[in-house]
């Protein structure tokens, strides 16, 4: 196992991209607010159904914000618990099972942790049961301080629809448990309302559903817009008990929230084909980085999942030279733009591959599949690598990286 190790180290060594200086520290000890968004991928962002904008409150937000939109979740079956897992520790869930069941005895580095050592409360705030997803026992690997999870909210028949606690209230009640919270904090909040099969009261529509033959899609819409005017509300309660000025927020797509079986509506709806590159295109979810007095941007670096943890954790002023990742800050100039998706598809500048077929990311046509052989190589050993990491439990053996600062 040691040499196994040994091999990897070398490879995330030679991979590691410096921060971009300007904003190494940026937001050093500043509270950090991790958004994870049940469901929303990016064709929402900036998009109307009959006339009206989905997100009006995002597309406000993202003005001042740092938005990527070529952000692209790379989570398995594990759903919202493979993209916890890749965010926290950047490294890939595995390609069956969730590693949230399957190896949560691991040891890991993960955010909490490393944030645990420079004087941070951890917490993760999601009004479900405690053991769903095995989330109870993995989050104590991962290092994380506080779980405020179904017994922590007040939750009725009156304020639940779908799945449970509606968002508006859930970011309610999260908001008096975070005033209580020792400062700086790093706390993550699930969502939920925007879930499978987007189910919503008639007093929380605030926009009309699409009309096509499909259900879920017509629906899908509707709960993106609730989910909105939630993130608009906590937005509000953030600034009202100043906890907005010294934090950073970033939201993020969690996975898909329509699969292919919903393609056929899903064409009305984008008034174009879904062939499999359109299809590779839709697991974009979108990424927003708000931090206080920070201009807004739009950036178009290809990334996933996996590059948050360098990213937030060098905004906060932490090195990760030392550390066993798989992503790069997405920040940084020096950076290579690469998205590797769980099943093996990968997304760069020139190329996107998927199902065995390379194309090319400008136009959308099949090319030479030579082409991509270059980035198939390094897909599938970023994609090895971490699977052995998690099958070996290698990180067991990979002491506390040194850390100067
Ligand atoms: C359940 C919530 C949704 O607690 O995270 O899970 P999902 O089905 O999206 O993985
Ligand atoms: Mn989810």
């Amino acid at each position: 196992d040691g040499s196994k190790l040994a091999d990897i180290e070398n490879y995330v060594r030679a991979n590691y991209i410096p921060p971009k200086k300007e904003l190494f520290g940026i937001a050093q000890n500043k509270n950090v607010i991790l958004i994870s968004m049940e469901s929303v991928q990016n064709f929402v962002i900036n998009a109307k159904v009959n006339d009206e904008e989905i997100t009006p409150f995002l597309n406000e937000f993202i003005e001042d914000s740092f938005y990527f939109d070529h952000f692209y979740h790379q989570t398995g079956q594990g759903k919202t618990s493979d993209s916890e897992f890749i965010v926290d520790n950047s490294l890939y869930p595995l390609s069956r099972g969730a590693v949230f069941f399957t190896h949560s005895a691991n040891e890991y580095h993960a955010i909490p942790e490393v944030l645990d050592n420079h004087g941070y409360y951890t917490a993760s705030l999601h009004a479900n049961n405690k053991s769903f997803w095995n989330r109870d026992i993995m989050y104590k690997s991962l290092g994380y301080d506080r779980f405020f999870s179904y017994s922590d909210y007040e939750i009725s028949k009156e304020n639940s629809v779908g799945w449970g606690l509606k968002d508006i209230d859930f970011f309610q009640q999260s908001v008096q448990h975070l005033k209580d919270v020792p400062k700086p904090f790093y706390a993550k909040f699930i969502t939920l309302t925007n879930h499978f099969p987007f189910e919503l009261d008639e007093q929380d529509r605030y926009v009309k559903p699409f009309t096509s033959n499909d259900k879920t899609v017509n629906q899908y819409f509707l709960t993106v817009r609730y989910l909105d005017e939630a993130l608009k509300t906590f937005i509000n309660e953030l600034k009202s008990v100043g906890l907005y000025e010294n934090s950073i927020i970033i939201l993020y797509g969690d996975h898909y929230g329509i699969s292919e079986n919903h393609n056929k509506a899903m064409e009305e709806f984008l008034a174009e084909d879904i062939t499999p590159y359109v299809s590779t295109q839709l697991q974009r979810v979108p990424l927003i980085v708000h931090i206080p007095g920070m201009k807004g941007h739009t950036l178009s670096s290809i990334g996933g999942q996996i590059d948050l943890k360098p990213t937030i954790l060098h905004l906060l002023g932490i090195e990760t030279k030392a550390d066993m990742q798989f992503g790069s800050d997405l920040f940084s100039q020096e950076r290579m733009d690469i998205a590797v998706l769980r099943d093996g598809s990968f997304i760069t500048k020139d190329y996107l591959f998927t199902r065995n077929t390379c194309y090319s990311s400008k136009t959308g046509e099949q090319v030479e599949k030579a082409l991509c052989n270059p980035y198939l190589e390094k897909a599938k050993t970023e994609l090895g690598y971490s699977d052995q990491i998690i099958y070996g439990d290698l990180l067991r053996f990979y002491g506390q990286p040194l850390r100067t600062n």
